[in-house]
């Protein structure tokens, strides 16, 4: 971490014990498809941390953040079960199994909804702000933003560089999905740059179809408290059609870094306005470069299903052009795939698709880019977030190493009946808490 340079850090979810194929997310086509699966968390976890270890081979700063404490028997306790911890797990398995469910859900792994995050260079305070998102569209996600919260003050705890906001109100007219609805472009990354933030539909709007779980006022009142230029910030809304066809985040139809904004034809309600606010607002500053995937080419259907645009786009140490980082099943589709081969055979500004395998996620809808939260820091910001979570391949074999230690290779729903389990859950996080020093803090 010797650079002085300002650079984008992901911060990926460290996938908890109890990662489950719950079916939780309606209009989340592979968390319907995959709903009672056995799932397999310690693959998962290892699949994450081999992710990361990629991308610190390579050369990048990258942080993480460890999984919400699970089961929430808080969340049981404001449910109406008393008793001792294995009498509530016993009385929620008969009759609330879908409680349950979320209490045990690791949904925290998808840190891309963690927060928003503006870097400082756009924020009128000179510091870095990040928004707890509510997450108030689905029961069991609704429940991450408070641990969330003390996550992200333990780790961006100085005052004097970073402003951690709690979660907007929870109330449907301010749904909010982090950083999954929010895409910064920038000449470079420590230049000033240009927020944009894609919501679903307007606040009382009534919904229709699949949920759209991004409102215009939540994306407007971040930007309100993140002291964000309004000149230098837009709003889009997203396709009405991606939503309804699954994309249930713009990140599923739409992934954007430095002055590149990749996207399907069918992201937006409206490109060409879409792309004239963002050169408006980009004056001055760079110049946009849009990478429209047509329909023609990659269908939409084809789009979601394949996670192609749910890919991490980065500037690779030692490459001139962008690489994407797109999960498998990019690979294995057809479309997306001759889509891959002949894109980085032009001379656009992507130039290499790398593969990487996170099934184990993936069958829950999420891909590379839900996996991870970026955030834009500059040389001081690095060295005064907690060290702890930023990985070397040290840390990378340590946190494995809990894991094999720790985390089943078999979860099926009713494994979430034992109240042994609890237990389970609660070892690995402390193994885990404990390499990135934040057992104090956290645990
Ligand atoms: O919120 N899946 C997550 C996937 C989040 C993907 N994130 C981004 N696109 N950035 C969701 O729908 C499924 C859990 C279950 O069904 O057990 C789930 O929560």
């Amino acid at each position: 971490m010797s650079s002085t340079e300002t650079l984008e850090v992901n911060f990926d979810g460290l996938i908890g014990p109890s990662h489950n194929y719950g079916g939780m997310s309606d209009g989340n086509l592979a968390s319907q498809k995959n709903a009672g699966d056995v799932s397999n968390p310690r693959e998962a976890a290892l699949q994450g941390l081999e992710k990361m270890r990629l991308l610190v081979r390579a050369g990048f700063v990258q942080g993480v953040l460890p999984p919400l404490e699970r089961p929430n028997l808080g969340f049981l306790v404001d449910a109406g079960f008393s008793g001792s911890t294995a009498e509530m797990i016993e009385a929620a398995s008969k009759c609330a199994p879908r409680l349950l469910k979320a209490a045990y859900s690791a949904s925290s792994m998808w840190t891309a909804n963690a927060a928003t995050v503006s870097p400082s260079s756009d924020t009128s305070d000179g510091r870095l702000h990040l928004t707890a998102a509510n997450l108030s569209s689905m029961l069991h996600r609704s429940i991450e933003h408070p641990e969330t919260v003390s996550a992200l003050a333990s780790i961006f705890g100085s005052e004097e560089h970073f402003s951690v906001h709690a979660a907007l109100p929870m109330h449907a007219d301010f749904a909010d999905e982090g950083a999954a609805n929010h895409v910064r472009l920038c000449g470079h990354h420590g230049g000033e740059g240009v927020e944009l933030f894609v919501y679903g539909r307007e606040a009382g709007e009534s919904v229709v179809g699949f949920p759209a779980r991004q409102t215009r006022l939540a994306s407007e009142s971040i930007s309100r408290g993140h002291n964000l230029k309004p000149d230098r910030t837009v709003f889009a809304r997203q396709a009405a059609k991606a939503i309804n066809a699954g994309a249930f985040h713009n990140d599923v139809v739409c992934v954007g870094t430095l002055d590149t904004l990749f996207f399907h034809e069918f992201a937006f309600e409206d490109t060409d306005v879409t792309l004239a606010a963002l050169r408006e607002a980009s004056k001055g500053l760079f110049e946009l470069k849009p990478v429209m995937v047509p329909e023609a080419e990659v269908p939409l259907e084809d789009a979601i299903r394949a996670y192609l645009f749910n890919s991490q786009l980065l500037q690779w140490p030692g490459e001139d052009r962008l690489v994407l980082l797109a999960p498998l099943e990019t690979q294995e589709t057809d479309s997306t795939r001759a889509f891959c081969e002949r894109m980085v055979a032009g001379n656009g500004p992507i130039g290499r698709v790398q593969f990487v395998d996170v099934r184990q996620s993936m069958r829950n809808g999420g891909g590379p880019a839900c996996l991870r939260l970026r955030v834009v820091m500059t040389a001081e910001e690095r060295a005064a977030c907690h060290q702890g979570v930023l990985l070397d391949e040290a840390k990378i074999d340590a946190l494995q190493d809990v894991v094999r230690a720790t985390y089943r290779d078999r979860l099926s729903a009713s494994d979430l009946a034992d109240p042994r389990f609890v237990d389970e859950c609660l070892t690995a996080r402390e193994g885990l808490l404990n390499v990135l020093d934040l057992t104090d803090q956290l645990g």
